[in-house]
């Protein structure tokens, strides 16, 4: 029988151990331990702490939730008031607030702290001897909100701080928000249930704070970063903002990794362009960077002005949403025939360039959003992605606002449009009947990743659409169709353009088999599955009468790309095409059909870590593909061999605890030379 000390010691080493892995694994995202095992040490605790509920206290890692709801928020006066930052909203206002600094220190160049601009929550959280005791939102900046309750459901806000060197009374800024993936989630989950999904993660954010139930709060993904401090009882904080941020590191609160320090004007822009340039590519919204005077002596002799202090300024990126009149709804007819709804806008400036059209997906899409010709819309452009319309301000909807009816026509060739059932896009079923869908096609055909046809852009396979003489792929290769002199007196063409165009075209016609079958653009038949249908098996024909079973072996060719393969090829007019264009001098070697080559590995299963000296890992894997072996990710007790190149990942540790046989790199060369059986 334990002890009631024997019970306390194991609650104490149990937290500590919870603790770490928590920091570990939010703090640093670096997890040491499995889910599985961390959820095992949860549960060990709880089961300790049931047995010794006099031992559990507010700090305890199973503790984080479990309040109970509020009626509402009680006030929190700031000691030390939450200041709020001024813009620069271009490179100018930039570089007159450097001016500004370093003729009021009387320096040549400042050093700066530089930060990304988070876009959630700005929030105190205050700790009295290492214990986490307030939350409080930001308020008017005196005045804000005890939250304390939610905020404590933060996995990466420590309840209690690390190590033993802080002051008796911290209190931390920062900003909560919610990372993408956890607001996409967040928003299936609201729209499954029935409920309204987020504009974004900044509002899922604020709204997940703002719950009185912290049950709720504690299903959201929510995380913070701190990037300051408040009240502080001793002065024992370096004299330095980037030291003192990590001072907050060391105690386990969470800093961004992307905080630098920069040096005078130029430093800020550059930090600018690189976080800009990062912006799309992290896991959360930004709005912008920071830049603060590193130095504390520095900033005190900045002081204030109103609410802002003098010596930080947050330098913001163009916006990424803006509000504009939808003119109406007109429809796009794509090279499988979808339809896609595209919202003509009056011209907006968002992300960085002035928007005209954005995309409404589908009919379903139109009809959740219920966007109207005539509404006030809210436009969102980030990064290189197809601006969209992300809601409708309805407030400002007029009385004539005409909602929208998917055609049951085509707009461009007047066929019958069909919805299959189940799926959200309606198609045109005309096929290349259609000219929108033979403009796709035929720019499909002649991209670079297809046939690769320079000098045939958008524009030219327009034109030649619309005028007649582009009638199909095959017209490209017929000189009696499309001679020079038509080329040449299109729009920006000329004599040397159409022979240049000619000569693009017939370099054109020595291809492979694999960009043929891509150019073709069959349905769900990208180049990863042209490729694996080319080397499968070898030859055109023997594609074009193989049936479902004979499909169904080639790697990752499933039931639907073998229904489409199967309906193209059955067209008439599609082999029509494929004849002509061959007749036409379209031609490329036929290869070894890997169907027909000797398979000793099938049947094994083989996993890559590490870097190899004489191949890629691509490389390693399409030899041992082509020898009938299966190539994965993770090593399993199934694994047959893992191959060990340099640096290896953590597979080979795995490899070794289930027994699994390990190669080398020249293990594995002589294992492709001379596979098992060859010579038996
Ligand atoms: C954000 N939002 O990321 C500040 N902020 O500093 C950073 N906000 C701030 N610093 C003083 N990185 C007031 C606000």
């Amino acid at each position: 029988m334990p002890t009631s000390t024997d019970i306390a010691a194991s609650i104490a080493q149990l937290r500590c151990e919870i603790n770490d892995h928590n920091h570990h694994y939010y703090v640093l995202d670096d997890p040491q331990i499995p889910d599985a095992e961390y959820d095992r040490l949860m549960q060990r605790l709880q089961a300790l702490e049931r047995q010794a509920p006099e031992l559990i206290t507010l700090e305890s890692p199973t503790q984080r939730v479990g309040a109970k709801p509020l009626a509402g928020f009680d006030e929190v006066a700031h000691r030390v008031a939450m200041l709020s930052l001024d813009n620069a909203f271009n490179d100018d206002d930039m570089l007159a607030f450097d001016a500004r600094i370093t003729k009021g220190l009387e320096v040549e160049q400042v050093t700066y702290c530089a930060e990304p601009k988070l876009d959630g929550l700005a929030v105190s959280l205050r700790y009295e001897n290492g214990l986490l005791v307030r939350a409080a939102t930001r308020g008017d900046g005196r005045v804000g909100e005890d939250i304390t309750q939610n905020v404590r459901t933060i996995s990466s806000v420590p309840l209690r701080l690390m190590g033993d060197d802080f002051p008796s009374v911290l209190e931390v800024r920062g900003e909560v928000y919610m990372p993408r993936v956890g607001f996409d989630a967040l928003n299936k989950r609201q729209r499954d249930h029935g409920g309204k999904p987020f504009a974004n993660p900044r509002n899922a954010a604020a709204g997940s704070l703002r719950q009185l139930d912290p049950k709720i709060t504690a299903t959201r993904p929510l995380a913070m970063y701190c990037y300051g401090v408040g009240e502080v009882d001793e002065q024992r904080l370096p004299t330095s903002h980037r030291a003192i941020l990590a001072c907050l590191k060391g105690w386990g609160l969470r800093v961004s990794p992307e905080t630098d320090e920069v040096y005078g004007a130029a430093g800020c822009l550059e930090y600018y362009r690189k976080i800009g340039a990062k912006r799309d590519a992290l896991p959360y919204e930004i709005d912008g960077v920071v830049f603060k005077v590193n130095s504390l002596k520095q900033q005190q002799a900045l002081g204030f002005v109103s609410r802002a202090p003098r010596w930080a300024i947050a330098h913001k990126f163009p916006a990424q949403e803006e509000m504009t009149r939808l003119i109406g709804i007109d429809i796009q007819v794509g090279r499988t025939g979808a339809l896609t709804p595209v919202a003509r806008l009056e011209p907006v400036f968002v992300g960085g360039v002035t928007v005209t059209n954005a995309t409404l997906h589908n009919e379903d899409e139109v009809r959740r959003k219920d966007v109207r010709a005539g509404d006030t819309v809210v436009v969102r452009r980030a990064g290189d992605v197809i601006p969209e319309v992300v809601s409708v301000v309805l407030a400002q909807r007029p009385n004539d606002a005409r909602a929208f009816v998917m055609p049951t026509d085509c707009p461009v060739c007047g066929s019958e449009v069909r919805r299959a059932e189940g799926e959200a896009v309606s198609r045109c079923s005309g096929g290349l009947y259609c000219s929108a869908q033979r403009k796709e096609a035929i720019k499909h055909f002649a991209s670079r990743r297809a046939m690769d046809i320079e000098g045939l852009g958008d524009k030219l396979v327009e034109q030649l659409v619309e005028v007649g003489w582009l009638n199909s792929v095959a017209d490209l290769y017929d000189r009696s169709a499309l001679p020079h002199e038509k080329l040449a007196g299109m729009d920006r063409m000329g004599d040397k353009s159409a022979d240049n165009l000619i000569a693009a075209i017939d370099k054109s016609k020595q291809t492979t088999l694999a960009h043929f079958l891509f150019s073709l653009g069959i349905r769900e038949v990208g180049e990863a599955t042209a490729r694996a249908l080319a080397n499968h098996f070898g030859n055109l024909p023997t594609i074009m009468e193989a049936d479902e079973e004979a499909l169904l072996q080639v790697a990752d060719v499933g039931p639907v790309v073998v229904a489409n393969l199967r309906a193209f090829f059955h067209e008439p007019h599609n082999r029509e095409v494929i004849e002509s264009l061959q007749r036409l001098g379209v031609q490329w070697p036929d290869v070894v059909a890997q169907k027909d080559l000797p398979q000793p590995l099938a049947g094994q299963t083989f996993v890559l870590t590490g870097s190899m000296e004489t191949m890629t890992r691509d490389e390693a894997k399409g030899k041992l593909q082509a020898l009938g072996a299966k190539v994965t990710g993770s090593v399993s007790k199934k694994t047959s061999y893992v191959v060990v190149g340099d640096d290896p990942g953590s597979k080979r540790d795995k490899a070794d605890k289930l027994g699994v046989t390990l190669l080398d790199e020249a293990a594995l060369r002589k294992l492709l030379e001379e596979p098992p059986n060859s010579s038996d």
